[in-house]
């Protein structure tokens, strides 16, 4: 974009690809010594396997975000992914604009990331011009929030700073009680959906993004999954964001609640939002998401128990993940309690497996770059930490692969409530099951050649011994924790031949991982 000249030299300020919130302060008025740039870059692009929507996704956001700001009277300065100015890295990026305009400081907003977040502080202590880094403002509590709120507590427990929250932010409040009485309706949420009622159409916007796609593709980045990008499904201005919000709000908050744990192979999505990608970029803010849906609880347009399950996730699960996620890092992404280290089977990559509840999973992430918590967490999830896969590996895979994969937000996800590498500081207990759970939550058992009630035999669905194995393997460190005190019960009364029995059939499985 045009080269711009200034008597006493600009302030070059960085914007990352997941801070696109036209609402910051900063852009509140065009400033005449101000250049605002956005930079595609190797580092972001490679530090692990992303779908091909997730990049597309973040580089039409970002050109559009640059877009916005120009017609606002801002000065932008793009970096694309094949500028020939380009060196591919945040900081080598700010040097070269640095000198080209001779700026006289930098000044960036918090990165979200652990890894973002060292970089430029390192090269902030040696820069030769001042540089400042500022709050993005985009969640309810700083950084070490939650460390304040939670700290004193010996187990840091998600309901505790959830209700710390409802009252703090006044949000399903009646005066110091929550509305309805009840902190939590979860009792009344829960429940497998058989075919009513419909869900939600998919009205998100369409893009054309052919030419981007084939920029991505000509720069040589190596991406999975199918980029759509003839039919491109995500919002990437805060416009088609909003509109996503409130189709949500008024089509899917109502059932919400209910079918939030559902499972089924009639529908990607069921009642879920699809707002993690949207939110995670700051196109929308969490506060307005939870208002939104507590302003439909108030004109009567959706039921308590969905709008306040709802709001826990936002209010509660995702700004407990992050004060997780800044409370323990570095070594958070190193932790593995279980000393799990088998390699993912093969088809996480494709989807090619007989195994019907993972064969729908994998594929429609692979199609879509999304898949909802329980699908994440009771399949995906569920049959990893059995079979004993390595947890960094399998937060790689979660990280590349769904559009909304960001460490801060993907690192206690999976490493934390999916594989209990962090030896329950996320969880109260592992999240693993039997066939039972996945045939009582939804309708995959019914098209699956596997047997969801044999434990043994050719056809016997696969969870079931890795569930009993994986007990008997684990059983001494579980034996600490009162959660798992029935499971090991219940493996104790099948006795030692059949747990032999079992203990062989899950080897069976494993030795054939690749190929089930
Ligand atoms: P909805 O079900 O509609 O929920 C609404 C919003 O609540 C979400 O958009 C999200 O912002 C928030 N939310 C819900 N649950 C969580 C949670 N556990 N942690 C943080 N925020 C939450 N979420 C991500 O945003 N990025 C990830 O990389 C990610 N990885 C995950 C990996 C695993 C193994 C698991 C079990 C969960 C992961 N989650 C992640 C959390 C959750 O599954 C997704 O936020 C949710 O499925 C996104 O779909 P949605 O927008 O339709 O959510
Ligand atoms: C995920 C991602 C990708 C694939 N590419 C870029 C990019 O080229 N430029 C950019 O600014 N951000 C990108 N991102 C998002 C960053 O990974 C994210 O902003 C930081 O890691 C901070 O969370
Ligand atoms: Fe999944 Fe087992 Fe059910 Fe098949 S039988 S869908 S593998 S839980």
């Amino acid at each position: 974009m045009s080269a711009l000249r200034f008597s006493q030299g600009p302030i070059l300020r960085l914007i990352l690809g997941d801070q696109l919130n036209p609402l910051h302060p900063w852009f509140q008025k065009p400033e005449p010594d101000v250049i605002y740039t956005l930079m595609e870059v190797r580092q972001e692009t490679d530090y692990v396997l992303h779908h091909a929507q997730k990049v597309l996704g973040i580089f039409a956001a970002m050109r559009a975000f640059a877009r916005h700001l120009q017609a606002q009277g801002h000065q932008v300065h793009y970096i694309s992914i094949a500028d020939p100015e380009n060196q591919h890295s945040f900081t080598a990026n700010l040097e070269y604009l640095i000198s080209r305009y001779k700026a006289r400081a930098v000044e960036y907003l918090l990165p979200d990331e652990w890894r973002v977040d060292r970089q430029l502080r390192a090269w902030a202590e040696d820069a030769h011009v001042p540089v400042r880094a500022e709050d993005t403002g985009h969640f309810y509590l700083p950084r070490e929030g939650v460390s304040e709120v939670l700290g004193e507590h010996a187990r840091w427990v998600m309901e505790h700073l959830y209700r710390s929250q409802r009252r703090r932010f006044g949000v399903l409040m009646e005066g110091d009680k929550p509305v309805g009485g009840r902190w939590n309706y979860d009792s009344e949420n829960r429940k497998p959906w058989k075919g009513t009622p419909p869900p939600p159409k998919d009205t998100r916007p369409r893009h054309d993004l052919r030419a981007l796609w084939r920029e991505i593709e000509a720069a040589g980045i190596k991406t999975a999954g199918d980029p759509a990008a003839d039919d491109f499904r995500w919002p990437i201005t805060r416009e088609e964001a909003l509109r996503q919000l409130h189709h949500f709000i008024r089509e899917g908050l109502p059932y919400f609640g209910p079918f939030q744990d559902a499972l089924t192979a009639q529908h990607e999505r069921l009642f879920h939002s699809m707002l993690s990608f949207p939110l995670n970029l700051k196109m929308l803010s969490p506060q307005e998401v939870v208002q939104a849906a507590e302003a439909a609880y108030r004109r009567g347009l959706a039921p308590l128990a969905s709008v306040e399950g709802f709001i826990r996730q936002i209010l509660g699960w995702r700004e407990y993940v992050r004060g997780v996620y800044w409370a323990y890092m570095p070594h958070y992404t190193a932790q593995n309690a279980l000393s799990h280290h088998r390699p993912l089977p093969s088809w996480y990559w494709t989807g090619q497996t007989r195994m019907a509840c993972l064969r729908h999973t994998i594929t429609q992430v692979l199609r879509t770059g999304y898949a909802h918590h329980i699908q994440r967490l009771m399949v995906t999830g569920n049959f990893a930490l059995l079979i004993g896969a390595h947890p960094a590996e399998v937060h790689r895979w979660y990280l590349g692969l769904f559009v909304d994969g960001f460490e801060w937000v993907t690192a206690p996800n999976t490493l934390g409530m999916s594989q209990w590498a962090d030896g329950g500081l996320m969880a109260t207990k592992p999240y693993i099951s039997t066939a039972a759970y996945i045939q009582r939550m939804g309708d995959y058992c019914r098209g699956c050649l596997y047997d969801p009630k044999a434990r043994s035999g050719e056809n016997a669905c696969p969870f079931n011994a890795l569930y009993w194995d994986f007990l008997r393997r684990h059983k001494a460190h579980l034996r600490k924790n009162p959660r798992m005190t029935t499971a090991l019960r219940q493996l104790e009364r099948l006795g030692t031949e059949t747990q032999k029995a079992l203990q062989t059939q899950a080897e069976t499985t494993l030795q054939r991982a690749d190929q089930l």
